[in-house]
């Protein structure tokens, strides 16, 4: 006895809804699908029996077939839609983060703050020091002319004085000699002639800024370091005044057990003049290899203004006397914080920088 297509149709797509009923996973679904609705389903192959009958009877199985196929993409498409949806959401399942469950610890990278340099902390320090004594600060340039850095000071070219000083030229051609500061020295005069300009003498001055010397670096020098330079002009002053400011500056800032003494010098541009010294901080005055075992460092220099110096700015000599001073700004941070060679200053080693913080 043979089975009718339309009866085998019948119980074919019993089978097939409820195949796919029981596909769970989207892989598996893809796998079912040739046999399912593809060129290799069940129902393809009734579709290619119907051709064996009568036209009557292929025309009702025809349309009843379309019917069932209908059926079938249907609940396949459904299936494949709950799939896909399961699929997703288990995918979002797994990314997700349950805050709840977790504590969350806040890791704080500690960023390492800035702070000023040994050099401008002292250069600072230096000047609250002589504003407190009634001085006022002011600024100048590091690159100056041969006539500022030198010749208004009283060095003409030529002068063996100018050996004191090596000097970096800036070649920018004529008609003047350009040179990087040697010293602070050089705003003195810009200082002095300004005030003569405005009529605004008398001055009580510090200027602190960077300066240059062909110096090969070693314990107690750089090639570029910094002075801080001190001029008072007005009237009646005496050498008694410089040397009370040297003292008073001495004690405010490196202490009262700290000693400075003034030993006779030469500077073309002060006359008396004098070096200024403290007691070596590194060894309390024994001797060492900073201070070259003479117990002593040699801090700056002073005196009295020359003459000359003041009539190159036009500065009545009758009427207005002065001093200035100039010392090191890197060899007072030396001498405070007790560091036994200079060169440390530039090294970037930040386990030493980290000292001054
Ligand atoms: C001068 O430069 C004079 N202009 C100082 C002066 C000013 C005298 C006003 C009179 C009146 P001197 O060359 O000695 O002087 O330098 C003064 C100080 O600058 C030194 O004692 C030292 O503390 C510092 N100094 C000089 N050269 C260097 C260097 N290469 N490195 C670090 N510090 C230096």
């Amino acid at each position: 006895m043979t089975t009718s297509p339309l009866a085998e149709l019948s119980a074919h797509a019993a089978s097939l809804l409820a195949r796919i009923d029981e596909v769970t996973t989207l892989a598996e679904l893809t796998q079912q699908e040739p046999h399912i609705v593809g060129k290799r389903s069940i129902l393809s192959a009734l579709q290619k029996s119907l051709g064996g009958l009568a036209p009557e009877e292929r025309k009702a199985a025809g349309a009843q077939l379309q019917e069932v196929r209908r059926r079938i993409d249907e609940a396949f498409a459904a299936r494949r839609g709950v799939l896909e949806a399961l699929a997703r959401a288990q995918a979002l399942e797994a990314d997700r983060l349950d805050l709840g469950d977790v504590v969350v610890t806040q890791v704080r990278v500690p960023l390492a703050a800035g702070h000023p340099g040994i050099v401008a902390a002292t250069q600072r320090q230096l000047e609250d020091v002589f504003v407190a004594m009634g001085f006022v600060v002011a600024d100048g340039p590091e690159v100056e002319s041969d006539w500022y850095n030198f010749e208004a000071l009283n060095i003409p070219p030529a002068h063996p004085a100018r050996g004191m000083w090596d000097t970096f030229y800036v070649d920018l051609g004529e008609p003047e000699t350009v040179v990087l500061r040697t010293h602070t020295s050089p705003t003195q005069i810009h200082l002095m002639e300004r005030a003569v300009l405005e009529g605004a003498l008398p001055i009580h001055s510090v200027m602190p800024g960077r300066c240059y010397r062909r110096d090969t670096p070693d314990a107690r020098h750089l090639a570029a370091f910094h002075q801080i330079e001190g001029l008072v002009v007005d009237r009646g002053i005496a050498f008694a005044d410089l040397a009370g400011v040297i003292e008073t500056f001495t004690h405010a800032y490196f202490g009262p057990d700290i000693s400075s003494r003034l030993r006779p010098a030469y500077f073309p541009f002060t006359e008396p003049s004098a070096e200024f010294e403290i007691t070596c901080t590194i060894c309390r005055g024994q001797g060492c290899r900073t201070c070259s075992q003479t117990g002593w460092i040699e801090l700056g220099g002073c005196g009295m203004l020359d003459p000359a110096v003041l009539e190159a700015v036009g500065v009545d000599g009758d009427e207005w006397s002065g001093f200035a001073f100039g010392f090191g700004i890197d060899r007072c941070a030396q001498m405070r914080h007790q560091i036994a060679d200079m060169r440390a200053l530039i090294d970037n080693d930040v386990r030493f920088l980290r000292q001054f913080s």
